[in-house]
């Protein structure tokens, strides 16, 4: 169980696995999928002409477009192609009570039921009560064949009996609602089918594509809060102006709760998109966090109103955009991919884009996609909003700009040159800036140049870190202490947890050490008599001999245990004046430590002395390996320190425990 559970955390850290915070809840799946080693083949297409048996009995501009032909058209063309004899026929199915309220509530399913019997008069009524949907008696019926259908393909998918496949249906399902029926839409067959993998088959990470024209904000309020489904959809939105006219389905709509950064909006605010902005939308944004969140299976909620000539997008995609969104998509999720229609309205653009994604998923040669590919700027800018509001949550699209390994502040710029080339030379943080900075805690500093440009190098250096621009730094100061405590007032403010601090050399600290946000190891030639060592001040009495390079035995025997022990998110290395440590030994220790805390690491030092800074920089970026020469074995008075220190601390900081002697069990 606890291997099981360091496991999932690190395959979380590494971006292999989604926390989904709440697969311990859901009851056990009923199926287990297996991922055979042969990739499963095929292509499922669910039709039946029972779904063309309702149509709209009065006049309504806003609702005429949905008509039987739709389908009709769709699957004669299918025909017409001979793909239907190509594809394997699976039968569709009524969805269950109990599967239609894995979405919706019983109260909205009894009100679907009762339209059944209803007369026109009454249909019209009940209408009436949501935005853009009419009923028909037969309407009930049919949308439960509609989610039925759908359940099939994901059951034909899940179960190995093919790779892929389509669903064709009536009535659509993105719009609607836990209570409410909606643009056309009755149940919401794409979100039920997302719940019904999840309980059904136990996965954990499911992904929905909506490239539909409209916004799907009734599959969006389902998962909002889910980090187990991710819904992306792009749509006409014109700054809010068109239908369904919601703030929400703007890029800033990324989730909520544990579902932050797993709702991607690409809101289009002008009108006749076409391929290259549809397939500049799918590199930069859809495709590039899909691959980071590594779907089990796709649902794509296919609607072919974003396509050109559909009177409701006024879009320009071309059918065979659908053919390479398709084929794009069946490259995750070992190519279990489901694709449910939703719109279309102009009845030759939607039955030959269905065309083109049925033909793709059967893996034909894909189609040459017409046009000049340059995204419009309209397009660019819904992406790059995008990408900024989801920055946070994939890394992605965090890593723009590959961050510098090591950033370098040096008092002489003019041995910027000395500095291994991957080493990015910092210029100071502007001088009013940090004085507002100083002056915020303390009034008299600001006064004092000296001071003052010590922290400059400090903080310049230490906030590429924190805000991981840099991996790590080193910063020349002439006041190092002064700096030290400023550096990690900044830390703390910026929410830091543990930072190790590792002086080396004689420096007065005044520091507040006793609630854990800072262990400081002070490694110094001279007994320290007024301090006594701590849980979180340790002082270690280290004289460097000369012949022999053996620091490395009080790195492992004690620096590395404690620190390991300790966990610190960022540590900060001061080099101070009268250090008992050679260069060799610092390098040492710098290279060494980068295990810990992300390799996030400041090192500090006080005297100019570049042949140091040259080879702390060779460490930090990883350029070359420490040198230590031949073995010697360290002399006897190191020896007794460590294992005094060892003895010591070893209660407090278990790393240190090599032996069974003094071990008191449990604690
Ligand atoms: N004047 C789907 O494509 N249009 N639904 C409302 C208001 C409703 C679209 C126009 C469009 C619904 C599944
Ligand atoms: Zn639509």
């Amino acid at each position: 169980m606890r291997e099981a559970e360091l496991l999932r955390v690190s395959l979380r850290i590494h971006g292999l696995t989604k926390e989904t915070g709440r697969e311990n809840k859901e009851a056990a799946p009923q199926q287990r999928y297996k991922d055979s080693p042969a990739m499963a083949s095929g292509t499922a297409l669910i039709y039946d002409d029972e779904m063309t048996s309702y149509k709209l009995l009065w006049d309504d501009p806003e609702c005429d477009i949905e008509v039987p032909e739709r389908l009709l058209s769709s699957y004669e063309q299918l025909k017409h192609y001979h793909l239907v004899e190509r594809c394997i026929h699976v039968p569709v199915r009524e969805g269950t009570e109990e599967e239609i309220m894995l979405v919706h509530s019983s109260e909205y399913l009894e009100v679907v039921k009762s339209t059944q019997t209803m007369n026109e008069e009454e249909l019209r009524r009940v209408s009436e009560n949501y935005d853009a949907v009419y009923f028909h008696p037969n309407t009930y019926r049919c949308a439960k064949l509609a989610v039925g259908a759908t359940l099939q393909l994901v059951d034909s998918v899940m179960s190995g009996k093919v790779r892929n496949g389509m669903a064709l249906v009536r009535p659509p399902g993105h719009h609607s609602q836990r209570n409410a029926a909606n643009g056309f839409c009755v149940f919401n067959n794409v979100a039920i089918a997302a719940q019904y993998a999840k309980r059904r088959y136990g996965l954990q990470r499911i992904l929905i594509v909506d490239w539909d024209v409209h916004h799907g904000q009734g599959v969006q309020y389902v998962f909002e809060e889910d980090p187990s489904v991710l819904y992306y959809s792009w749509h006409r939105y014109e700054h809010q102006q068109f239908w369904p006219l919601l703030r929400e389905s703007d890029y800033d709509a990324v989730g909520q709760g544990k579902g932050k950064g797993f709702n991607l909006n690409v809101p289009w605010n002008k009108v006749g998109m076409g391929n290259s902005d549809y397939l500049a939308a799918f590199f930069h944004v859809l495709l590039p966090v899909a691959f980071e969140f590594v779907p089990e299976l796709i649902l794509v909620s296919s609607g072919y109103d974003s396509g050109i000539g559909d009177p409701e997008g006024q879009m320009n995609a071309t059918p065979e955009c659908f053919a390479h969104l398709t084929h794009f998509l069946m490259q995750l999720a070992n190519g279990r991919l489901c694709a449910v229609l939703e719109g279309g309205y102009h009845l030759k653009s939607l039955s030959e884009s269905v065309c083109m994604t049925v033909k793709t998923l059967l893996r034909d040669p894909l189609p040459q996609i017409a046009g000049e590919m340059a995204p419009c700027l309209s397009a660019i800018e819904s992406i790059q909003n995008v990408r900024g509001a989801h920055k946070p949550y994939w890394k992605c699209l965090m890593y723009e700009v590959p961050p510098v390994k090591t950033a370098a502040a040096i008092v002489s710029k003019a041995d910027a040159h000395l500095l291994p080339v991957s080493v990015q030379v910092e210029m100071e943080m502007n001088a009013q800036e940090l004085k507002t900075f100083v002056s915020a805690f303390d009034v008299e500093l600001v006064k004092e140049e000296k001071a003052l440009l010590s922290l400059q190098n400090v903080l310049a250096v230490l906030d590429k870190i924190l805000k991981k621009k840099a991996c790590n730094g080193i910063a020349e100061s002439s006041v190092a202490s002064v700096s030290i405590t400023f550096a990690l007032k900044h830390c703390f403010d910026f929410g830091l947890q543990r930072v190790l601090c590792i002086v080396v050399g004689d420096m007065d600290l005044e520091l507040d050490l006793d609630d854990g946000k800072m262990l400081l190891m002070n490694i110094c030639q001279k007994q320290q008599t007024e301090k006594t060592n701590s849980k979180y001040y340790i002082s270690l009495n280290w004289k460097e001999d000369a012949e022999r390079n053996n620091f490395f035995c009080a790195v492992l025997g004690f620096i590395l245990p404690v620190a390991y022990s300790y966990q610190p998110d960022l540590m900060i290395i001061v080099i101070g004046p009268n250090r008992s440590l050679g260069v060799n030994g610092i390098s040492l220790l710098t290279c060494l430590l980068q295990g810990l805390a992300e390799s996030r690491i400041l090192v500090v030092i006080q005297d100019t002395e570049i042949k140091l800074v040259q080879s702390v920089a060779k460490a930090l970026s990883g350029v070359s390996t420490p040198d230590f020469g031949a073995y010697t074995p360290a002399s006897q008075e190191n020896v007794l320190e460590i294992k005094r220190l060892r003895d010591q601390l070893q209660q407090e900081w278990k790393m240190l425990r090599c032996s069974v002697r003094n071990w008191v069990s449990g604690s």
